[in-house]
């Protein structure tokens, strides 16, 4: 299993998350994705590695901002 954080900076509501969550998941590869509000970080859960520059770009896309921690 291969666990990725990510720092999203630009959430301020549940929503957000929500929206961070579903593309997140819907990127080739991700089984599941936990996004956290208040610690602007998302979890990336995944079978396999996955081309992080999908996921910045997914959440580029929805006007947040992504950076890979770990
Ligand atoms: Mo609603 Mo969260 O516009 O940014 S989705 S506050």
């Amino acid at each position: 299993m291969n666990r990725t954080v990510l720092k999203i900076e630009g959430m301020t509501c549940d929503h957000c998350v929500h929206t961070i969550e579903k593309v997140l998941s819907a990127v080739p590869g991700v089984e599941k994705a936990e996004v956290n509000l208040k610690q602007k970080s998302a979890v990336i859960i995944s079978d396999r590695p996955i081309d992080m520059s999908n996921a910045i770009f997914a959440v580029e896309q929805e006007g947040y901002k992504a950076i890979v921690i770990s």
